[in-house]
């Protein structure tokens, strides 16, 4: 907590003033620390003298120090009692003197030694003993100033109300007159109270759990929703019911009014967002693009926007023209609520990934990311002028934000279980917070957010003592194999050269950069270099998202240069949701120039859209500088979100990055928290467990750590995981007949083909994560596991290499899909998916071909075929005795999963003339009739018309199938899901066992 001193109104301008021997500075510092954590103004040597300061000037500060602060806290030990004693005595006196009413003093004992006669008849705060907390809070009552009094020590509640509620409370709204309190609850009961006694006004009694609530602006209606998947409007005087809104297939998760009350927007777990006509109920719009779940809902002035939080992205709405205008990622976990600021440019979300972020929503861009919440974030809320912001969480505190400045101006604690919703009350100046058992706090932030407080320039920020503001830029080397990316690296990063192996997997490492004058905000830039042999690519692309530049490395000796740089450029515009700066860099230029003309590398560079072009040599040291330079000079850093984050969540990220740049691979989370704590030991750092996990979570979510899922392992180094795929790859090629499949056994034993340059981990480590990437492999549904008499086969769809015979029985091809993105991997998903949905039974596995079968035996399946340029076709056929109602859910579901894992979706029909019997041959020009909102186009034979709009697409578009799709989906992945805990089940039994050292690094398969 960061108090302002020179905004608080008292007589002294500190609270306590620490008098101590020199030699006790660390201990004391811990215990300065904690008060000034709480709030307390804190005059503490080391924070007010800077070194080097005169000796007469230092005692005139100390001087000044004594006479401003209320309290003095002497610290007595056998260093105090030495010869400093006479000097810290004589601080005591005009604190000792009983005409002044206003100042206090206490002694506290930091050791054992015998405490001097003048100090006998004092109480004193006993540091030695074991019950340390309760002696803290004693200390803290005497430090605690007037200005707080009346308010409970490290909390500024000033009022607590207990709702006696069975089950917990789920959601909660205030009504405008802020005398009611409107509550949803697990149980399914919609109450209302009355805030100021707790009495209950009605009782209204779901037939399921509530999960959103909301109050009319004029009191009258309330409105609920939740896991009866519709939402109801109860008239508040007598708690009866008036309208029932239906339409939604999945749980409700919130629901809002819109400001002129005419309409009310709701956001399901169907993966839609509804705008309901308040007066009639009717349905007035349907929503759809998030690909899973919608939590929040936020409205503002303006009627027709509503932005949308849910799968890990935000959505931006046109409510009129049922558009999404933009969409917002970033985030790394579900976001729980979004809040629109008053002037409807910014928002704001909270995440499962512990984070706030702050969107410009008219740039489309994410401006800050505020870390410090050690649980999901559920709620948020902006004061009217739009400088503050209150976030709370899974974590039992409240945060309050200066979203300017980016700090956390305070942390209020007091709840003791998940804060689920926070507010403003109207007078702007206090916050409402509501915890899941029924508790209401109400804090007193006047002190914080006094409007005379000036806002600080956003260039020019002063630092919080306790928080850092820095961003990080992503920056990747990308290229062939043996170009000289490594080289580049090493170079770039460490400044020297080293020969180097063929990289497996890719290293990634933090490069530091000195703070550019202007802002305090810390710039790093993150290295990543990838091992650039043709199996690798497939898996980078994981690593890929939120990069800042892209460095492009070729061999100019290479023959066939622009047909390779041109593939590559493609995969890159692939891999990547959002723009970076790209840039085009020979290496090795001291073992040859380059062989093509310089121009036509020029003519390239532009055409693609390139920053410079630089040829380099990192063992001769040439173009190295440049290149650094044009790295630098090409990050768009105003691009790039900066974070804001407590000091201690700082320092643990550098020293886990240390960890991992010395080359440990896996750690447990105890060793982790240990190793830290000792690394830490000399500044004095503390952190709890949640707090470390709060971090390693943060440095999951971009990749840089993993934290495995069994065994509260994390994996400092996850590329390692990469190399061991691609091991695996590597094993079933190496297959005379690439049946694309291995003994499960196999892989977790780590019996595979290696390539030559890959270094194994030792065993006990191996074994982990080998059962890590099975984990991964598994749960992200790249392969299957399929039972048969000799154990566990890992089945590969995208690894058939057996060519599928033509078909019998002529399926006849309903519906074809142009799509772009990683064929591979968009292929072996789809196929181990729908193995896993049960109206379905795999049949046979071809290359890029798969059959499957009805439960009543016929046959229906797809098939991949590359076309040029990394686009691919995906047909889907049918025995066409399947029922069309079959047929179309299949069809859909398959719609459905290129749209969530490929890109450019296309879809085309195959229709055939109902007369005659003649194929439609230009399909693009049906679709587009089709979208164009023609019902039938003309036979090209027997020239009669053949319907574009037939029951099949009514079928298609209609809300059943699209509800069934989406329990098979759901099905899927309840399997994948379960496949993957079972996975970690086995993993976290050997991981106990391997811990009470009972066995042999063997690992058991079932
Ligand atoms: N002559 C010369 N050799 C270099 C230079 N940079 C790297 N090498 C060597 O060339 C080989 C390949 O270089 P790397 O940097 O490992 O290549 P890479 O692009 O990282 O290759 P992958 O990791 O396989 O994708 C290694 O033997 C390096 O030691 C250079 O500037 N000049
Ligand atoms: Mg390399």
């Amino acid at each position: 907590m960061e108090v302002h001193s020179t905004s608080l109104p008292t007589e002294f301008q500190f609270d306590v003033f620490f008098s101590h021997s020199w030699k006790d500075k660390k201990a004391v510092r811990a215990i300065a620390r904690r008060l000034r954590g709480d709030g307390l103004r804190v005059w503490f040597q080391d924070w007010m003298i800077k070194p080097g300061t005169t000796k007469a000037s230092r005692l005139q500060m100390v001087e000044e120090g004594l006479e401003q602060s209320r309290v003095l806290v002497l610290c007595m030990s056998a260093n105090a009692f030495g010869s400093v004693w006479v000097t810290l005595e004589k601080q005591t006196f005009r604190f000792r003197d009983p005409l002044n009413e206003e100042r206090r003093f206490i002694p506290l004992r930091l050791d054992e030694s015998p405490i001097h006669d003048a100090m006998a008849p004092f109480m004193y705060i006993n540091w030695l003993r074991k019950n340390r907390e309760e002696e803290y809070e004693k200390l803290r009552e005497i430090c605690w100033p007037p200005r707080l009094k009346g308010v409970a020590p490290g909390k500024i509640a000033e009022e607590v109300i207990r709702l006696k509620s069975g089950g917990p409370l789920i959601a909660f709204s205030l009504s405008a007159d802020e005398r009611c309190v409107l509550s949803g609850s697990e149980d399914g009961h919609l109450r209302l109270w009355n805030r100021n006694d707790g009495e209950i006004l009605f009782d209204f009694k779901h037939t399921d759990s509530i999960w959103g609530v909301a109050w009319g602006d004029d009191q009258r209606y309330v409105l609920s929703c939740g896991r009866n998947e519709i939402v109801c409007m109860l008239n508040t005087e007598n708690g009866s019911l008036l309208r029932v809104f239906e339409g939604h297939t999945g749980p409700v998760r919130d629901v809002v009014w819109s400001i002129n009350q005419r309409h009310i927007i709701s956001g399901s777990f169907d993966n839609s967002i509804r705008v309901w006509d308040a007066e009639t109920g009717a349905c007035v719009q349907i929503l759809e693009g998030h690909r899973r779940f919608v939590f929040s809902i936020a409205v503002g002035a303006d009627p027709h926007r509503a932005l949308s939080g849910g799968d890990r992205t935000l959505r931006l709405w046109d409510l009129e023209k049922g558009q999404c205008l933009r969409i917002f990622k970033g985030h790394t976990g579900f976001v729980y609520t979004v809040s629109l600021s008053s002037d409807q440019r910014l928002g704001m979300s909270g995440s499962e990934d512990k984070t706030v972020r702050l969107w410009d929503l008219e740039a489309g861009q994410c401006l800050r990311v505020f870390e410090g919440h050690t649980g999901s974030v559920w709620s948020i809320a902006w004061n009217v002028d739009q400088r503050f912001a209150l976030s709370s969480s899974l974590d039992k505190t409240v945060r309050l934000w200066d979203t300017e400045t980016g700090h956390c101006l305070c942390v209020l604690r007091g709840h003791e279980s998940a804060v689920v919703k926070v507010l403003w009350a109207a007078d702007q100046h206090h916050a409402l917070s509501f915890d899941s058992s029924g508790e209401i706090r109400m804090w007193d932030l006047l002190e914080f957010v006094r409007v005379d407080v000036p806002a600080p320039l956003s260039t020019g920020l002063l630092p919080a003592s306790d928080q850092v503001q820095y961003t990080n830029a992503k920056v990747l080397l990308v290229g062939e194999s043996g170009v000289g990316k490594t080289g580049l690296s090493k170079r770039l990063a460490l400044d020297h050269w080293q020969p180097s192996d063929s990289t497996v997997g890719a290293w990634a490492t933090q490069w530091k950069l000195p703070v550019s004058s202007g802002d305090s905000i810390e710039r790093e830039i993150w290295l990543w270099d990838f091992g650039g042999q043709a199996d690798q690519r497939l898996i980078h692309q994981l690593y890929m998202d939120e990069t800042a530049l892209t460095v492009l490395v070729f061999d100019g000796q290479k023959e066939d240069l622009f047909e390779t740089l041109g593939q590559w450029d493609r995969d890159l515009t692939r891999a990547s949701h959002q723009g970076f700066s790209k840039l085009l860099v020979a290496g090795r230029v001291d073992a040859g120039g380059l062989r093509v003309s310089r121009a036509q590398l020029e003519a390239f560079k532009d055409e693609r859209g390139y920053l410079q072009l630089l040829e380099t040599s990192a063992k001769a040291n040439l173009g190295c500088e440049e290149l650094k330079q044009a790295i630098l000079a090409g990050i768009r850093w105003e691009d790039i979100p900066w974070r804001s984050s407590p000091l201690l969540f700082k320092r643990l990220k550098e020293e886990i990055v240390r960890l991992k740049d010395e080359g440990r691979v896996l750690m447990r989370f105890n060793e982790l928290r240990e190793s830290l704590a000792l690394r830490l030991s000399d500044e004095d750092v503390r952190f709890s467990d949640e707090e470390l996990k709060a971090v390693v979570s943060l440095l999951a979510g971009p990749g840089v750590v993993w934290e495995l899922k069994f065994g509260s392992w994390v994996l400092l180094h996850p590329e390692i995981i990469n190399a061991y795929a691609q091991a695996v790859i590597q094993t079933m090629r190496a297959d005379e007949h690439e049946r694309g499949c291995l003994p499960e056994e196999r892989v977790l034993s780590g019996d595979l083909k290696y390539h030559s340059s890959m270094a194994r981990l030792e065993a006990d480590e191996e074994r982990f994560v080998l059962l890590a990437m099975h984990q991964i492999l598994v749960e992200r549904g790249l392969c299957l596991r399929e039972h048969t008499d000799k154990g566990a086969l890992l089945v590969f769809p995208s690894y058939y290499r057996r060519e599928r015979p033509e078909l019998v029985g002529h399926p006849a091809v309903l519906v074809s899909y142009r799509f772009n993105g990683f064929l591979d991997d968009v292929y072996a998903t789809l196929v181990v998916r729908l193995h896993h949905t049960e109206p379905i039974r795999q049949d046979q596995l071809w290359r890029y071909a798969a059959d499957f079968k009805t439960l009543t035996g016929k046959q229906l399946g797809v098939k991949l075929t590359r076309r040029a340029e990394g686009a691919g076709e995906l047909e889907v056929y049918f025995d066409p005795m399947i029922p069309l109602e079959e047929k179309i859910i299949f069809s859909k579901y398959v719609h459905e999963h290129l749209l969530q894992n490929g890109r450019d979706v296309e879809r085309l029909r195959h229709y055939v003339c109902p007369h005659c019997g003649t194929p439609v041959g230009n399909r693009e020009v049906a679709m587009r009739k089709l979208e164009e909102g023609k019902r039938d186009i003309p036979c090209v034979d027997c020239e009669m018309r053949i319907p574009l709009w037939d029951p099949l697409e009514e079928l298609f578009a209609s809300s059943t199938t699209k509800q069934r799709v989406r329990e098979l989906q759901e099905q899927s992945t309840i399997v994948l899901d379960a496949e993957s805990k079972e996975r970690a089940l086995v993993g976290d039994v050997i991981s106990t066992v391997a811990l009470a050292g009972q066995i042999k690094p063997r690992v058991q398969c079932e």
